[in-house]
């Protein structure tokens, strides 16, 4: 039996799909921990899934696999039903057998997207920047206590007097900006009452079950360290954990059991949302960045400073190894400029900082390096990498302490080396 672990270890979109999808070749089961229709995975079927396991979408050679969505998951019911159809549309069948979800998750509504949208407009300039997918509002009323849980949703009564209650605190607090359709809501409900429970299990006895089956299982991170809600760059961040601990905890995980825990790193940085940039590169190695590396997202922010992040985030993930992503859009830069520490007054800081006003009052401390200007791109051994590419990679290694283990050199499938 196996648990790899995949988790991004900055801001998201460090392209921790392609890992999952061959690690998902060799298991019995892929699973979520945490998150909900907020995470994504753009894949060659050429659709893009937020809330199923990627162990469902990829690949069309291991239909045998399980999928499951674990307890700490905020799960959106519409999403989860259009998801499926269009994964059949697309031709892949059996989908509806091969995913599961636990009967702990928090049901995300359509008031919690209402919500979102005008939780970000009263913020205005301090908006977050969020999806506006109701994931901040969801897990408000899952801590609240006032949330509707899975098997809320079995009990008609219950569940339309939980609902009309936060429907009743919302229009209070938004008064007429609040524009939710309740009654279309509950009346969807009344439909997903007959169609839910085949897809729902208890999610404790199930992964109890899987772990002592000898299935090997492949965890996907949602989202990625530096958005989770403790740890990451607060308050930019999501409202789930994203950490290893999310995943231990969202999935009820005997932490003895993991065999790998993989920080997916890009070879450089870029966000969506707001949040304290410093070094953001809005110039010309910033756009190149862009535009080689194909974030074509229209709110992507780039940069190129990252090692401090990576670091860090090792510090709390412990990883055992990492994938670096996406070497190849590194090809043709002359020198690579690297972020090793922040400074203030010539003071080195331990780590990325809490307070992100002492962030923006830091200098960053750069490490150099001749950039390699070969292509890369479907190198599939170590040694086809130039030397400037490999001293790149054991420069990162030994800065963060972890092993790279997978290098990803361009978009195809199996455009990854793997060392030993
Ligand atoms: P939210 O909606 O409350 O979770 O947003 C809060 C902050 O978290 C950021 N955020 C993300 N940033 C990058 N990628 C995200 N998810 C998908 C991905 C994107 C997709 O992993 O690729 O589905 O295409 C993601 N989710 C949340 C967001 O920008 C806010 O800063
Ligand atoms: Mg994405």
């Amino acid at each position: 039996m196996t648990i790899t672990v995949i988790l991004g270890a900055q801001w998201g979109d460090e392209g921790k799909g392609k890992l999952v999808d061959g690690q998902c070749q060799e298991a019995q089961l892929c699973a979520r921990a945490a998150g909900g229709n907020n995470a994504g995975h753009l894949v060659r079927l050429r659709g893009s899934f937020h809330l199923l396991p990627s162990g469902l979408i990829n690949p069309t050679w291991f239909y045998h696999s399980l999928n499951f969505i674990g307890s700490g998951v905020v799960f959106h019911v519409p999403s989860f039903f259009s998801e499926l159809a269009e994964l059949e549309a697309k031709g892949l069948s059996a989908v509806h057998d091969r995913i599961l979800v636990s009967d702990r998750v928090n049901v995300l509504l359509d008031l919690h997207v209402a919500v979102d949208g005008l939780e970000e407009r009263e913020l205005g300039d301090a908006a977050i920047g969020t999806t506006r997918r109701g994931i901040g509002p969801c897990y408000q009323t899952s801590r609240a206590r006032t949330g509707i849980k899975m098997t809320d949703v079995f009990y008609p009564d219950l569940f339309e007097q939980k609902v009309r209650r936060l429907a009743d605190g919302y229009q209070k607090r938004f008064g007429e900006l609040f524009e939710y359709d309740i009654e279309a809501e509950l009346a969807r409900f009344n439909e997903y009452r007959e169609t839910l429970p085949k897809y729902v299990v208890d999610g404790v006895s199930f992964m109890r079950s899987a772990q002592e089956s000898n299935a090997n299982i492949v965890i996907e991170g949602a989202n990625a360290l530096m958005l989770d809600a403790d740890y990451g760059s607060y308050p930019f961040v999501t409202s789930s954990s994203t950490t290893l601990a999310g995943i231990i905890g969202g999935l009820t995980l005997n932490p003895k059991n993991i065999t790998e825990t993989v920080g997916v790193v890009k070879a450089y940085t870029t966000r969506v949302g707001a949040g304290a940039f410093k070094t953001e590169d809005t110039e010309e190695i910033g756009t190149k960045l862009q535009e080689i590396g194909r974030e074509w997202g229209t709110s992507t922010r780039r940069r190129r400073r990252y090692l401090v992040v990576v670091k860090y985030s090792n510090s709390i993930n412990y990883y055992t190894s990492l994938n670096l992503t996406k070497l190849d859009v590194l090809d043709t830069f002359e020198t690579i400029k690297i972020a090793i520490a922040y400074t203030i007054g010539g003071e080195e800081l331990d780590s990325y900082p809490a307070d992100l006003n002492i962030l923006n009052q830091a200098e960053v401390v750069y490490h150099e390096m001749p950039g390699w200007q070969k292509p890369t791109t479907n190198a599939r051994t170590y040694d086809d990498l130039p030397k400037e590419a490999r001293d790149y990679v054991e420069y990162i290694e030994k800065f963060v302490g972890v092993k790279i283990k997978y290098i990803g050199t361009g978009p195809d499938r199996d455009a990854m080396i793997q060392r030993p």
